[in-house]
């Protein structure tokens, strides 16, 4: 076979025979030390050149923020609402701030596990951050009561600035009657940063895009869990209608069978799947899907590691060509696969792509210095018994599918710290600072770096987390 007749991918910009074999390289002797006594190999088929990096500009949600979801304006300037108590509704409840309209952002004053025993709240007001990490002691984890009401916990829908961090969705399997659910659901909303999010136990995807979403920012996240026999990680679009940008960065999806992530977006969309570590998948990890017109997706520094579920006939990267209307491109750089499976299956091969079909929006980190940042700072923090087991299962290699089964753990209580002026940010800290703990100074800059005083304390929290 000559090279002229080689087929061509869509775009026509690598033929096959142009294939090189590169071989990583690049673990630091911390990563060598971690996945010493691994099985398989760490070495990527790959045929592509390495990525081009652009940043986008503007003001960003919070200063970590990455990827296309990363200039949400959120609840920026708006009103602080504390969540005062775990009941599912009324004066204080979480359900009373996300329900609210304009810009807000909910602060917590209790921890614990609300439960939601009517149909969860719907987010469809725009301008609105939930920010998880001022709560005390372990934090909040979202759930449902099961039964008629054992819907998705948490749905953003037909809105627009939404940053959801720090806290956990975790689906109870209590009640006879549940619909399938997913644990997060994002719906035509454009602008949504979910960052520092833990999911599981979703009868459907722990994390689902669906319909006509735009600029969206997954990332820091564990999802791990989903129940069989639909234990699946990311549906990252279901029904898109028009073209998207999504970025999926340094998160973990432990323990689902397939769709670890499922990419399935029209020609013209930036999708991106970077420094992710994902682990005992069944059928599938990452799968391609080409209904849509052939998905465009950057995959780059990710680990794909076996576990107990995970066979030789499993796929790592996959191309689903069932319904294709359109060849996918898919780049692949600098992706680790540890274990015996189809690292890069071969119906890959003719739809991969010399260059990433669009700038990364980050500058990725290699696949090892990934998987140590994801395994130490991804989900929400503080851990609880559930992110703890998950974490542990990719460091050891242990855990199935569907096992344990266990109970919601119950976040830690805590004392909420002082805020007698009620600006969301501990006075305290504020004095420390310079700041009026005695005035709502929130959204004002004291040092003049062009971050709020509120994100300023925000990442004073974390820092207190460890992150
Ligand atoms: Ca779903
Ligand atoms: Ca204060
Ligand atoms: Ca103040
Ligand atoms: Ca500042």
């Amino acid at each position: 076979m000559t090279a002229t007749k080689l087929p061509k991918t869509r775009t026509g910009r690598i033929l096959p025979a142009r294939r090189t074999l590169v071989v990583v390289t690049g673990l630091g002797l911390a990563g060598l030390a971690v996945l010493a006594g691994l099985a398989g190999t760490v070495s990527e088929r790959v045929m592509a050149a390495a990525p081009v990096v652009s940043v986008p500009g503007g003001k960003k949600s919070f200063p970590a923020a990455t990827g296309y979801g990363a200039t949400s304006v959120g609840g920026r300037g708006g009103r602080i609402i504390y969540v005062t108590t775990l009941a599912d509704s009324g004066a204080g409840s979480y359900r009373a701030c996300v329900t609210a309209t304009g810009p807000r952002v909910c602060v917590f004053r209790v921890s614990g596990v609300i439960r939601f025993t009517q149909r969860p709240p719907w987010i469809t007001s725009p301008y609105l951050t939930i920010a998880g990490q001022t709560a005390p002691g372990g934090g909040i984890t979202l759930a449902h009561g099961g039964g008629r009401n054992g819907l998705t916990p948490l749905v953003i829908k037909d809105t627009h600035d939404v940053v959801v961090r720090g806290i956990r969705v975790r689906n109870d399997r209590i009640g006879g009657n549940r619909e399938a659910e997913d644990s997060i659901t994002i719906e035509k909303s454009s602008r949504v940063v979910i960052d520092h999010v833990s999911a599981s136990w979703a009868r459907d995807e722990l994390i689902n895009g669906y319909d006509d979403n735009d600029e969206i920012t997954i990332s820091n996240s564990i999802f791990a869990w989903g129940i069989p026999r639909h234990d699946k990680c990311a549906l990252l679009a279901s029904d898109p209608v028009d073209k998207q940008k999504l970025s999926f960065i340094g998160n973990l999806c432990a323990h689902n069978g397939d769709r670890n992530p499922d990419i399935n977006f029209p020609k013209g969309s930036c999708v991106e799947v970077i420094n992710n570590v994902l682990y005992n998948a069944y059928s599938e990890f990452a799968e391609v899907w080409e209904s849509y017109g052939g998905s465009p997706v950057s995959i780059v520094g990710n680990s794909f590691i076996a576990g107990s579920n995970t066979t030789a006939l499993s796929r790592g990267v996959a191309r689903e060509t069932q319904g294709s209307t359109g060849m996918a491109s898919i780049y692949l750089w600098d992706n680790a696969f540890h274990g015996n499976f189809k690292h890069v299956s071969p119906e890959v091969v003719p739809a991969q792509i010399q260059q990433a079909p669009c700038p990364l929006t980050v500058q990725p980190m290699s696949a090892s210095a990934a998987y140590d940042a994801v395994l130490a700072r991804a989900g929400a923090f503080p851990r609880d018994a559930i992110d703890k087991q998950a974490v542990a299962d990719v460091r050891n290699r242990t855990g199935r599918i569907g096992e344990p089964v266990p109970a919601i753990p119950t976040p830690a209580p805590g004392t909420a710290y002082v805020d007698d002026d009620k600006d969301g940010m501990d006075d305290a800290w504020e004095r420390a600072n310079g700041l009026d703990p005695a005035r709502n100074d929130a959204w004002s800059d004291k040092n003049g770096n062009g971050i709020e005083n509120f994100e300023e304390f925000l990442s004073y929290r974390e820092k207190g987390f460890g992150l």
